[in-house]
């Protein structure tokens, strides 16, 4: 949870198109503009040195980023995403890792496809949820793309119906996440310390610790305060727009 970088990309007006379980309104693009500066903001306040990517009009879910790569302290690794209109995304992406990293690998199997969103490092392990996007072929390829660099890879369950594993948990610390209920509930989180969403604020789940701040979408009052009861200091930003398509904390950004 300690970061030097981070990379994120603007929204485009194209983003009305992007991808939603269930249509709950239209994004409006000038408010997510400013809901994202916001972000951006937040994550410099850190001291972090953080590279806006230009907006692409061609994908609609682009700003999205994390879904795109894996970026870890010895490289990164580009995604093959498991939305068809997603896949073009992250060789958008690998330039961009190039230029800040020297070793970049890529899931590259035809039938592999693995989503940034299922993917949550901790300091001891890689947890990939199996889910809609991810499937075993793709987490089997990042596990062996990993090995060399040390890390153990272990697959969890991306509950029923919901986007991505990180959709419902975020880590806080080296040894504490945040999670819901119905996915703590799987037993996945043995050996870690869980804060809960509270009732009702299951959509508080996707946060992200970045340095000293906890990040988190505006609007889930209870869930701050086991945060900040906890300890952590938290910034709320606001995420109505991207929550409209199923968008997070987590997703905006790909941090390393
Ligand atoms: C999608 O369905 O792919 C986008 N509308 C939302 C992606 C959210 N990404 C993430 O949780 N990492």
């Amino acid at each position: 949870f300690r970061f030097t970088h981070a990379i994120s990309r603007k929204p485009s007006a194209s983003i009305i198109d992007g991808l939603r379980a269930v249509d709950v309104g239209t994004p409006d693009l000038d408010l997510f503009h400013s809901h994202h500066a916001d972000y951006v903001q937040a994550l410099k306040d850190t001291g972090a040195e953080v590279t806006v990517l230009d907006a692409l009009d061609a994908y609609p879910d682009a700003v999205f980023v994390e879904d795109t790569a894996l970026c870890l302290r010895e490289g990164a690794i580009v995604m093959r995403p498991g939305a068809p209109s997603r896949l073009g995304e992250a060789a958008e992406m690998a330039p961009h890792l190039k230029a800040l990293y020297g070793d970049v690998r890529a899931i590259s199997g035809a039938d592999s496809y693995i989503e940034g969103g299922d993917i949550l490092t901790t300091e001891t392990e890689i947890l990939v949820g199996r889910s809609e996007r991810t499937n075993a072929a793709g987490i089997e390829e990042l596990r062996g793309l990993v090995a060399d660099w040390g890390y153990t890879v272990r697959e969890v369950i991306t509950p029923e119906g919901v986007l991505h594993f990180k959709t419902d948990c975020s880590l806080l610390d080296g040894e504490t996440v945040l999670a819901t209920e119905r996915l703590a509930a799987s037993g996945c989180f043995e050996g870690y310390k869980v804060i809960y969403t509270a009732a009702g604020e299951e959509a508080a789940a996707n946060t992200i610790r970045f340095n000293d701040l906890v990040l988190m979408p505006a609007g889930f009052p209870a869930t701050r305060d086991r945060l900040i009861q906890a300890g952590y200091t938290v910034r709320e930003i606001g995420n109505s727009e991207a929550a409209k398509l199923d968008g997070g904390m987590s997703c905006l950004s790909l941090r390393f």
